[in-house]
């Protein structure tokens, strides 16, 4: 077999962000694009990093193209072993599994998570390392470097390798070795959660669920576990065909993109528990019957009760949110007397606090919830977590959250995206906000004081590594939080993302809705920001 050097310009725009590369379709696309890339991530491993890889993607447009042309550079890079998901598939979360379960040295997955796929929607590609989890920013940073200087790739001249049977053939130096997508997750969960007393409730019809799978990776999952494992009808999965362009949808799991989901739950007949997972996978959004549980509330309900689940009877060793995360989790983990770490925005952030077992449990306001059990967050997982709580605790997703609230106070919490703006007015407001932080600290924004301004910088308690400029954030004296950051996942123009924060204890405004509750603090945010001037957006594009 012939192995070919193909000589090459480097790409000036193969810079990873929040979560590996993302570009349009057209981008990946073009003559030696993806192969540059994932030849740079081999020249940054060891030889020894390059024994065993896994591969596998969401299924969205291009992932066949992709996994072939990953398969020929890693086998003319003498990759020992490719562990290929069957048809190229594999869910994020499913992906850490098995990258831990086989030791491999890490994984490439093929994903633009929640962004749109077909032709004119987005791709992605990032790799995992040996813990199962997002290659750390030192690696990624290694990456780019190497992508600005790389001169050359090498790819195996053979026809395209059958990735649609189970079981190993040997190309040249290297095994390939095709598996089951699904059965290693499901083993999983199964080791985790209380899958007979759960069945029992699924099939005498005590719980109902729907599932939303988005058309994207979820659905086989979902129906191995929803409906094979735990004896839940067919009816209860809904688009759980995954397709390469999502049939034409957004799949990201929010009351906007989920609307049937959410029609069906908002309905007093409804299901006792509704969900939906994004495109590959990690995210989740819950839904009760008329009701809709926050992605932070979520964790926190999750941490407090995560005693309920066989898989953390023991106790949690700590949690970790994300910096614009609303701090309801905080509230519990005081409570638990265990550690709560702030991080930056990133799952790839948890995965030291996890390796070090300073925490168990962690989550993100993005729709990402996760824990130990690999190093995604996991969007089954919490589907699960819940199912398993409304179990035990026999009573409406609704009422579990009004007792968390009544027992914890409540942290009304909102996002809003201002989408698709050119990056020099987003830049131009950052760069504003950033002159005007020194200044903020006392002043008084619509009878709210603010007490302390600044930019997020986290230094990772295990490895010392430092991460500045992470996000802007204002808090005020009775507690409210408002957070400015541009988002690094989006593939045209720039997202300006506005957190915004309340916290109450007083029984009395519990139940406001929250814009409600949070209008006044969305004012001030829009005026400090001065949105209008620089984006010349009268309202965000989505509000989560
Ligand atoms: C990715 C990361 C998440 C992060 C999110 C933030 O999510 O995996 O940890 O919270 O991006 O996105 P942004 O920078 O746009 O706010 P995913 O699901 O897209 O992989």
């Amino acid at each position: 077999m012939n192995i070919k050097n193909i000589d090459i310009k480097p790409f000036p725009d193969q810079k990873p962000g929040t979560s590996g590369l993302r570009k349009k379709v057209a981008v990946f696309q073009q003559p030696h694009y993806l192969a540059t890339f994932v030849q740079s991530i081999l020249n940054t491993l060891t030889p020894a990093e390059k024994s065993k890889l896994v591969i596998g993607g969401d299924g969205r447009f291009f992932n066949p193209d992709a996994l072939q042309i990953i398969c020929k550079v890693a086998i003319a890079n003498n990759v020992k072993e490719l562990i290929i998901g069957q048809h190229g598939l594999l869910s994020t979360p499913a992906a850490s599994c098995i990258i831990r379960k086989y030791n491999a040295n890490g994984g490439f997955i093929l994903s633009a998570s929640h962004n749109p796929g077909g032709p004119l929607g987005d791709f992605g590609l990032k790799f995992n390392t040996a813990n199962g989890g997002p290659a750390p920013e030192s690696f990624t940073q290694n990456v780019y470097e190497n992508t600005l200087k790389i001169n050359q790739y090498f790819i195996a001249d053979i026809g395209d390798i059958d990735c649609s049977t189970i079981g190993n053939q040997p190309i040249k130096n290297t095994t390939i070795n095709v598996i089951d997508p699904v059965s290693d997750y499901a083993n999983l969960m199964e080791t985790l959660f209380d899958f007979s007393t759960i069945r029992e409730h699924l099939t005498n019809k005590s719980i109902s669920i729907l599932f939303d799978a988005m058309h994207a990776i979820t659905g086989p999952y979902a129906r191995e576990i929803f409906v094979n494992r735990l004896g839940a009808p067919e009816s209860a999965l809904m688009n759980a065909e995954p397709k390469a362009d999502f049939g034409g949808e957004h799949p990201d799991p929010n009351m906007a993109h989920a609307e049937k989901l959410t029609k069906q739950l908002f309905n007093k007949d409804g299901p006792d528990l509704g969900a939906a997972s994004d495109g590959d996978g990690d995210r989740n959004m819950i839904l009760g019957r008329e009701f809709y549980v926050t992605p932070s509330d979520s964790l926190a309900i999750i941490a407090a009760n995560a005693h309920l689940i066989p898989g953390y009877k023991l106790g949690l060793a700590g949690v970790a949110r994300s910096m614009p995360t609303s701090r309801a989790i905080d509230v519990v983990a005081k409570q638990l007397k265990i550690p709560c770490y702030e991080t930056p925005t990133g799952w790839k952030y948890f995965g030291n606090l996890l390796d070090a077992k300073k925490i168990t449990l962690c989550g993100e306001e993005s729709f990402g919830t996760g824990s130990n059990h690999i190093r995604e967050k996991d969007g089954l997982w919490a589907v699960l977590c819940w199912l398993n709580i409304l179990t035990v605790r026999n009573q409406s997703v609704k009422q579990i959250t009004l007792e968390h609230w009544k027992a914890y106070g409540r942290h009304y919490y909102s996002r809003h995206d201002y989408e698709n703006i050119s990056s020099e007015s987003a830049n131009n407001l950052v760069n504003q906000l950033e002159t005007t932080l020194p200044t903020l600290a006392g002043k008084t924004f619509g009878g709210m004081i603010v007490k302390h301004a600044d930019n997020f910088s986290y230094t990772d308690p295990i490895d010392n590594a430092t991460s500045s400029n992470q996000g802007i954030r204002i808090l005020f004296e009775d507690g409210s939080r408002v957070i400015f950051r541009l988002s690094g996942t989006g593939t045209e123009g720039a997202t300006l993302r506005v957190y915004l924060e309340k916290y109450t204890t007083d029984d009395c405004f519990l139940e406001l809705s929250s814009n409600e509750a949070l209008a006044p603090l969305s004012l001030i945010a829009r005026d400090i920001a001065q949105i209008l001037y620089f984006t010349d957006r009268t309202c965000p594009t989505v509000i989560t």
